[in-house]
């Protein structure tokens, strides 16, 4: 629908963009970079993760600090079952975490199918500011962290373990996301200097085949951020949400002009579109945009996020939704 479609224009950065490239999708409207702090995260552990990045973001701090100590907290929580220490394992027992960050300078960094070390995101931020690469995966992933002084921990928890040899007698692969099993940590903050950062950390979809990586640690899939328009991150099932380069969608979607909220529903419409059986092909996004606005929508019910900022002090809200489980 072009004529819904607005003339983004960030007046701050007013000479980075070439206007006439926007302009033909109709009418202006001013998105005013906001200084602002906020702060947004996924499901109900984003609670625990927002009131650490909360404390960075309002003594000042950097959306970037604000989104790696903020989903640490969830990684280091044992009893949340998708992410970091405690997160279930593959169907051979071993957990393996997945995870990226990404900064106002589009800066990223990216780890995945990682063992033994329970705070990934920080290993992500490590590979960032200190190696010229992107990503590193697996045994050269511990390595990496081991050399930087990360510590080797057994993240199979005593209750993961029962629930996996409790899965193991029948075996039948059949992931479930929803708002009862926790689930991917995804963070977007702005700070009070303005600029946009994301966060993504998770033990991906339990019992998955050794070796499975998801969305999570896939810059562009399960995070993206441009700190001329905004942010956005994914949570669900990654093998959809790759397939659309999700994340990446909602924010472009956000530069021709549409709505955080808006975006994030016509990225799930895309999913969509993709594919015959959604039988229980559960997507969320979240977004954030430049001027402090932000949303998220789901394909089913059931997906929700925790929001931080001056006037909002660390609350869920249940996004909209495509269907009903
Ligand atoms: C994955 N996207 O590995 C992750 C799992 C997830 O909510 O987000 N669950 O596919």
């Amino acid at each position: 629908m072009t004529s819904r479609r607005n003339f983004v224009k960030l007046s701050a950065f007013g000479s980075l963009f070439s206007f006439n490239a926007f302009s033909a999708f109709g009418k202006n409207t001013t998105i005013l970079p906001s200084k602002e702090p906020v702060v947004i995260s996924t499901w109900n552990h984003g609670i625990m993760a927002n009131k650490k990045a909360w404390e960075i973001l309002s003594a000042g701090g950097t959306a970037l600090d604000a989104v790696e100590k903020g989903v640490m907290e969830v990684e280091n929580d044992p009893t949340g079952a998708s992410v970091g220490i405690g997160g279930r394992p593959d169907r051979e027992g071993r957990v393996t975490l997945d995870a990226c960050i990404m900064d106002e300078r589009s800066r990223c960094g990216a780890v995945a199918f990682l063992q033994d070390i329970k705070n990934p995101i920080a290993v992500a931020r490590k590979i960032m500011e200190e190696t010229p690469h992107i990503m590193l995966v697996g045994e050269g992933a511990k390595q990496f962290a081991l050399e930087k002084g990360f510590k080797e921990e057994n993240l199979l928890t005593e209750e993961s373990e029962k629930a996996w040899k409790e899965w193991l007698k029948e075996s039948k692969y059949k992931p479930v996301i929803n708002v009862e099993n926790h689930d991917t940590i995804g963070m977007l903050a702005l700070d009070s200097n303005g600029n946009l950062s994301g966060s993504c950390t998770t033990s991906g979809a339990a019992y998955k085949l050794h070796g499975r990586v998801g969305d999570s640690p896939i810059i562009g899939s399960g995070l993206f951020v441009d700190n001329e328009i905004g942010a956005a991150c994914a949570t669900g099932l990654g093998e959809a949400i790759i397939r659309v380069a999700g994340s990446h969608l909602v924010v472009e979607l956000m530069r021709q002009g549409h709505e955080p909220e808006e975006a994030c529903k016509l990225a799930v419409d895309r999913i969509i579109a993709k594919h015959e059986n959604m039988d229980g092909l559960q997507v969320g996004f979240l977004a954030l945009r430049k001027d402090g606005k932000y949303g998220g929508y789901s394909v089913f019910n059931g997906f929700n996020y925790a929001v931080a900022n001056k006037q909002i002090n660390n609350e869920l809200v249940d996004t909209k939704f495509d269907r009903s489980w």
